[in-house]
This record gives structure tokens, sequence and C-alpha cells, in this order.
């Protein structure tokens, strides 16, 4: 297996650790907010390292969307090239794990659906959207 190598942001690295070493029942939401946030473990495309990366809980059926938002930064996350990259991943969502597949969405209608499931579930995305010119990548993440 390949190393894992956390994030450099402290209060993302801090988040992982925690949610992870209580086995999913502490650190499962956003600060305060109360919104949950799931885990994706993914693949670096240069490193090769496992990496951890947290993201808001958008489910649409047995699947997740991920929102590549970045708080709305001109930049795609990195994690998005990793996910182009290799689309195998793991999904944390409190205490359950499941092995997963994602593909990046381009269909227009698909897209525009899952984008409102997405601010329904995080309404700041809606603005995050906003303050960017990249259209902000989504992924669906499926059961294998
Ligand atoms: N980010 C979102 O985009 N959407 C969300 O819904 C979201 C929710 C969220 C909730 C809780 C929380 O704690 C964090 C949340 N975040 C959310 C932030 C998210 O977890 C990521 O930290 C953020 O999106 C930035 O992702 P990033 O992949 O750009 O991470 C940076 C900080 C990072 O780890 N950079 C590494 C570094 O060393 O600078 C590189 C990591 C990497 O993957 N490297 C690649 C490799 O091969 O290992 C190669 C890198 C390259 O050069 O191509």
């Amino acid at each position: 297996m390949s190393d894992y190598i956390p994030s450099p942001v402290e209060w993302v690295r801090n988040q992982v650790e925690l949610y992870e070493s209580s086995g999913g029942t502490q650190g499962t939401t956003l600060r305060d907010t109360g919104l949950p946030v799931i885990i994706v473990t993914n693949k670096g495309n240069k490193t090769g390292a496992v990496r951890k990366t947290p993201l808001m809980r958008v489910k649409d059926g047995n699947a997740y969307v991920l929102v590549g938002s970045q708080g709305g930064a001109p930049k795609n996350p990195v994690w998005v090239y990793n996910l182009r990259s290799d689309p195998e991943v793991e999904i944390r969502d409190g205490t359950d794990v499941w092995p997963m597949k994602v593909r990046e969405v381009s269909d227009a209608a698909e897209r525009a659906r899952l984008w409102d499931l997405s601010v329904a579930a995080f309404p700041p995305y809606a603005d995050y959207q906003k303050r960017t010119d990249r259209v902000i990548p989504l992924f669906v993440a499926e059961p294998k």
C-alpha cells in the first residue's frame, strides 16, 4: 500500500485525523455548521501517495456528488486532477466506508440537477460559483 500524506492545511488535516481516529463518530461536520462531511480517500496523481480529502456530503440515492468548490478559489483543488487520473476512491460517511468509482459530470442536464442538489445540501456553493470564472467541477461517486 502507498504511503499516506496528510493535507498540508492544518484544519483539514485535523478534521481527517479526528474523523478517522474516532471511526467516524467525531469531527463529521463542517466546523459548527452541523452540516455533514465525508472523507474521500484518493491517490495523488504525481506521488501515487494516499490523500484524504474531506468534502461536504451531497447524496444522490446511494451515490455521492463531489463538488470541487475550494471556497470559490480561482483554481481547481488538486484532488480534482487526482480523481481525473485515478477514479478509484474510498468514501467514508460517518461509520460507513465504501469502495467507489468516480466519474466527472459533463452532461448539461445531469450537471444542472446535481448542482441544485449540491446547493440544497450546502447553500454556500452558490456563492462560491459566483466568486470564480471557472465552472466548479462535479463528480459522481458510485458504488462498485
Ligand atoms: N473542498 C472542496 O473543494 N469542496 C468541499 O465541499 C469541501 C468541504 C470540506 C469540508 C471539511 C473540510 O475539512 C474541508 C473541506 N474542503 C472542501 C477542503 C478540501 O478537503 C481540500 O482541502 C481542498 O479542496 C483543497 O484540496 P487540494 O487537493 O488542493 O489540497 C491541497 C491543500 C493539498 O493537499 N495540496 C497538496 C500539497 O502538498 O500542496 C498536494 C496534494 C496532492 O494531491 N498532490 C498530488 C500528488 O501526486 O500527491 C500532485 C500534486 C500536483 O502537483 O499535481
